[in-house]
């Protein structure tokens, strides 16, 4: 989609530092980290947010879901991991095309909201 940060990296035009990629996802670094390990996993097709799943493939989706183990384990990742995808206005969704945050390498959070 025209305007999209996120379909821009995932076309190449803008550069990012790519983690996975199959023919449904990309993973690439979060520009702002937010822990030792943070890596945005996006669907290649554009969708906004969870809230528009019927606008992509199950197959999409469950690609971003399978792609988070297969990077954990690429990057050797101890003690789990967190999956997190903020959808909309309340949960500070600031780049409308779906992505899920993958946050490793420390002790996290407990903390959800
Ligand atoms: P969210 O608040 O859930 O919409 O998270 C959007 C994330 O996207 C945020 O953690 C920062 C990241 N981000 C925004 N613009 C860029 C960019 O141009 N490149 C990369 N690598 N990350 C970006």
């Amino acid at each position: 989609m025209k305007d999209c940060i996120f379909c821009k990296i995932v076309e190449g035009i803008i550069p990012s530092t790519k983690y996975y990629e199959d023919e449904h996802c990309y993973a690439f670094s979060d520009a702002n980290p937010m822990a030792p390990i943070h890596i945005l996993i996006v669907p290649k097709k554009h969708v906004a947010s969870l809230a528009d799943l019927e606008q992509i493939d199950d197959a999409a989706l469950a690609a971003c879901l399978r792609a988070a183990e297969k990077i954990a384990q690429k990057l050797g990742v101890k003690d789990g991991y967190r999956l997190a995808s903020n959808c909309g206005k309340n949960a500070h969704q600031s780049v409308q095309h779906l992505h899920f945050h993958l946050l490793a390498g420390e002790k996290l959070s407990p903390k959800m909201g």
